[in-house]
């Protein structure tokens, strides 16, 4: 349900954009609405085209943890443009970022920059085959971890989203030598060891998976992954794209203590501007050109803007009160969520770790791909409409994780926990 002004530019949009957008989730058909096209942000909140405010938990599907416009994030950014916005060369810059992001992840020895999180996955995929000198990758199923070819297997987020979890165009070549598991069942992964293990190369997860909504990890699964990985020669590649720098300054590593081969970081990392990482091991990690033979480059990367914002963003992150915040307030909305929804008669799971967080309609309990493709789409977009219309804008699809940012204070919390109530209502009624 969207305004006057954004219906007009998405008519606008739809004869010159495929869809009207550039990343198909953002088009809003899986509530069946129209998306809002937004004019600002501050804080907690953006504003849509016709001037209509509403609280936020997209967060640009991320990065925005320190809310919209942070003043020290926008005058980093201010700052670094006025200096020229893209040399094609290192800059100091890199340095203190690369040291930041080694400093707070001690599983990370080094790090190369890159622009996006499916550059990041695709790089650090690129190197762990280049590195074990094998050809397959195991990722799980519903997880999404960008939309390189070989990735787009069984694939969760927009590509789940959409029914194209093993997306046109992927040749059946490329397809073969990514094997799914199921996640949080690690016989799955073990079968796939059994059948194929000298030739794996590495398992990819999501340690908290954002991209079929929030679902956490049974107790032991990540461990088991790593020890599996150990065993059997593989690396284990952690995507913190979501997580990383969200569920606290050690990401979800520091979180399940667990040490990855290598990890995958975008979103939160560069503060609201296009930039990602990859980075671990410092044996795997020389095998980059120009020290090895592994080819991975960017124009973009490492640019001085973005990683102005980056830096900005994790030294905000350092002061230890952020994450108690962000804890509190999950806690929050969790715990009003769930009554909520109870007081209304509408079944839901609500599942969140820190900062990130779904509302699954219909179902107990999600723990994989399986458990959240049973979840009530209809019940879902119901809400996700009703929610709209009393000014809170949620990820328009069942199966994109929630996110909130430090800015969203009690005030916010409560306001979104009345509209939610009323929702819940609508929802029941039908
Ligand atoms: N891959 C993002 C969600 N998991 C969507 C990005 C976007 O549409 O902006």
């Amino acid at each position: 349900m969207s305004d006057e002004v954004s219906k007009a530019l998405h008519a606008r949009a739809q004869q010159r954009i495929p869809g009207g957008v550039n990343s198909p989730v953002r088009a809003f058909r899986a509530v069946g609405g129209e998306p809002v096209y937004i004019a600002r942000g501050e804080g907690p909140y953006v504003w849509g085209a016709d001037g209509t405010r509403y609280i936020d938990y997209v967060g640009s599907w991320g990065p925005m943890i320190l809310g919209h416009a942070h003043p020290g994030v926008v005058k980093a950014i201010t700052d670094a443009a006025a200096f020229g916005t893209s040399y094609g060369a290192p800059t100091e810059r890199e340095v203190l970022f690369a040291e930041a992001i080694c400093e707070a992840l001690p599983s990370i020895e080094m790090v190369r920059l890159c622009s996006s999180g499916t550059e990041a996955c695709m790089s650090a995929l690129r190197l762990a085959r280049g590195f074990t000198g094998r050809n397959r990758v195991v990722k799980f199923e519903g997880c999404y971890h960008g939309h390189a070819d070989f990735l787009l297997v069984k694939a969760g987020s927009g590509a789940a989203t959409f029914g194209v979890p093993d997306s046109a165009g992927v040749p059946a070549d490329t397809a073969r030598n990514t094997l799914t598991a199921r996640y949080n069942d690690l016989a799955s992964v073990e079968a796939l060891f059994a059948a194929h293990g000298d030739d794996i190369a590495a398992v990819i997860v999501e340690p908290v998976v954002g991209n079929m909504g929030c679902v956490p990890p049974r107790e032991g699964f990540l461990e088991g992954l790593a020890a599996l990985c150990q065993k059997h020669g593989a690396l284990f590649v952690v995507d913190e794209v979501m997580t990383g720098f969200r569920l606290g300054l050690t990401g979800a590593q520091g979180r399940y203590g667990i040490r990855p081969d290598l990890t995958t970081m975008g979103k939160v990392v560069g503060g609201g501007l296009p930039l990602a990482a990859f980075g671990g091991r410092r044996d795997v990690m020389m095998k980059l050109a120009p020290l090895g033979p592994v080819y991975q480059a960017g124009t973009l990367s490492g640019n001085p803007v973005a990683t102005a914002a980056g830096l900005a963003t994790l030294a905000e992150l350092r002061r230890p009160e952020i994450y108690e915040a962000l804890e509190r307030t999950g806690a929050a909305l969790e715990a009003g969520l769930v009554e909520a929804a109870a007081r209304a008669d509408v079944k839901v799971a609500v599942q969140r770790v820190g900062a990130m967080w779904t509302v699954f309609f219909g179902v107990d309990a999600v723990t994989d791909w399986e458990s959240a493709s049973k979840a009530d789409t209809k019940a879902f977009a119901r809400w996700h409409g009703a929610m709209l219309k009393r000014g809170v804008y949620l990820p328009p699809s069942q199966w994109e994780a929630a996110f909130h940012s430090v800015t969203h204070d009690e005030a916010v919390v409560e306001a979104t926990l009345a509209a939610a109530r009323e929702a819940f209502v609508d929802v029941a009624r039908g």
